[in-house]
Parts: C-alpha cells; structure tokens; sequence
C-alpha cells in the first residue's frame, strides 16, 4: 500500500475551531506545543498517523489587516509560509457566517498556489438549511479544491475530513514520529536564541561562526515542559573553555537566559540540556552545514 505524507496548514479567525478540530482529529495521538500566539513560521499543531501516512497539521502566523511595518512583515511571512505546504485548510464558523476577516484571508489565498479546503465547521449550530447559501457565498469568491461541513465538537464529518486530505497528499515517507514534535523551523529559532545568548555574553572571545545545534525537543509526559537538548559547537579548545567558563558558571549563565527566552517563545516550561563540543572545521563539512541549517 502506498503510503502518504504532508503538511496541511490551518488557518482561520480566533474561535473558529481550530484547536477543538486538532484535539479531535489527532486525539491521543496529538503532539501539541502551545496555542500561544507566536512569530515563527511554521509551528506543528498535530500529527495525525495511520496505516495510510502522516499528516503534520501546521499552524501559520496569523493572516489579519497589518496594522504596522511588523504586521506587513508576518503577513508576508504568514504567505510564504503557506506557499510551502501541501494543502491548507480554512475553518470557518458556520453560525456566524463571513465577515471582513474570512475576506480578507480568502484574498491572500488567491495570491498562493496552495490547494484550499473550505472546512465549515460548527454545523451543529445551524439549520442544514442554511449552510447551502452560506457555502455558496464562499464558494463565490474563491474555487475550493472541496468544501467539508464539520462539527469539530462533535465529530461529525471529521472522518470524511481525514479521507480527504490523505486523497490530496503526495506519496511520502513519515516525517516524525507520531508521539513526537520535532519541529525543525522551530528549532532552528531555538537554536538561534541560544546563539544569541553565547555572542551576547562571551562578547568578542567567541566568534560569530560558533554553531548550536538543537539535538532534541521533546514534550515531557505532562505536556506542561518540554525536554531540549542542545550542543554548541565550537571550533577550537580554547573556545570550549570560555564558553563553559569557570565552573560551568558562563554555559550556566547562557543556559538560563536563552531558556527564559525560549520558554516565552513557545509557552511551555523549558528544561534546557545544553552542550558543548569542539568541532574543527565543521565550516567545510557538507553534512554539517546540512545539520545546522545552511544547506539548501
Ligand atoms: P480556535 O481559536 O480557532 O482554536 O477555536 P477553538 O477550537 O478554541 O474553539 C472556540 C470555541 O468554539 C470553543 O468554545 C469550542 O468549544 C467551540 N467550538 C469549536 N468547534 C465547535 C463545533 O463544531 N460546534 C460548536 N458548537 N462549538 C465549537
Ligand atoms: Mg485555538
Ligand atoms: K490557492
């Protein structure tokens, strides 16, 4: 049997359902973060796995009116993000109908590639009646690829969903294993922050070339915190010396600034296992420049 993978961004208004449609969907299965509202730009929701394939549901930064330099830069960001994924998934709320926001995320789809499902969720709220016209609404200002009425509460539809989306996805290996996030992009913004801190607190003893590699990142059992594990690299013994500092005080120092930061970033308790390793030359190493995120 053939087997399928992706990743299928979701998007919508606040309160549209998107976190009830995860939880439902994924169910024990889910390898939630946070519901934060973040910056990154792609962030796992869930992975959904069976028999069929892999399903890796994203959360994108928000689509919205940019109301200053920063917001036009994450609606940018948001509209990349989107060009990158297989399949996107607009909910929207079948009791309250269109309003400007759904426009205006509908517009910006009109300027992506992606494929787009209309999801109408919340169907247990309206007479079946009413959902054809509002459908139609829709249906007139962008051409679906198809259009799921769903109760995320209840599960109705949720299945035919699922059915859907795999109809949809290329043929492709799975990307993670279903009871872990392993959220590159994300990790390399940890990784980045972690960077950051070594340069702001070793000031010109280390330079900018020293790489941090994110090992691991693992929510414990409690979904309250989660597990990284990071090693800074750096290229000579000298280097390992400074940046671990008197009795481990300067690597200690980096560890509770970046884990602060980190902690902020995705909402979660943070418990950081941070490394330090002497690799020559890792500059050249092809496979290197791969792990830490140069490559193409
Ligand atoms: P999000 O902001 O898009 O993630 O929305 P949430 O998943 O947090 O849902 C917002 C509210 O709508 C919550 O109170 C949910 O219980 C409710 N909700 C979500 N899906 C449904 C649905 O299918 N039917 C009904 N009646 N309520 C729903
Ligand atoms: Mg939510
Ligand atoms: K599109």
């Amino acid at each position: 049997m053939s087997h399928k993978s992706g990743f299928v961004a979701l998007i919508g208004r606040p309160n549209v359902g998107k976190s009830t449609l995860m939880n439902h969907v994924v169910g024990r299965k889910v390898a939630i973060m946070s519901d934060k509202p973040q910056t990154t730009r792609n962030r796992i929701r869930g992975i959904f796995t069976d028999e069929r394939g892999q399903i890796v549901f994203l959360d994108t930064p928000g689509i919205h009116k940019p109301k200053s330099k920063l917001g036009e830069h994450l609606v940018q960001t948001a509209r990349a993000a989107l060009e990158e994924v297989d399949l996107i998934l607009l909910l929207v709320d079948a009791e309250e109908g269109m309003g400007p926001g759904d426009r205006f995320i509908i517009e910006h789809l009109k300027q992506v590639e992606t494929p787009v499902f209309l999801v109408v969720n919340k169907i247990d709220r309206v007479h079946p009646d009413a959902l054809l016209p509002l459908i139609d609404s829709y249906r007139r200002l962008y051409s679906f690829k198809e259009v799921v009425p769903i109760s995320a509460l209840q599960g109705n539809n949720t299945g035919t969903l699922v059915d859907l989306i795999f109809r949809e996805l290329p043929e492709g290996p799975a990307y993670y294993p279903a009871d872990q996030v392993t959220d590159s992009p994300e990790q390399f913004i940890v990784a980045e922050l972690i960077r950051e801190k070594v340069l702001f607190l070793t000031r010109e003893e280390i330079p900018h070339s020293v790489a941090v590699v994110v090992e691991e990142m693992i929510p414990r059992q409690d979904r309250e915190t989660v597990y990284i594990r990071a090693t800074i690299y750096a290229e000579r013994p000298s280097q390992k010396g400074i940046l671990i500092g008197k009795r481990g005080a300067m690597l200690k120092e980096v560890g509770r600034l970046a884990r602060e930061e980190i902690e902020r970033l995705l909402g979660n308790k943070v418990y950081l296992d941070l490394w330090v390793k002497v690799k020559k030359d890792w500059r050249n190493e092809e496979a290197y420049l791969r792990r830490f995120g140069y490559g193409d």
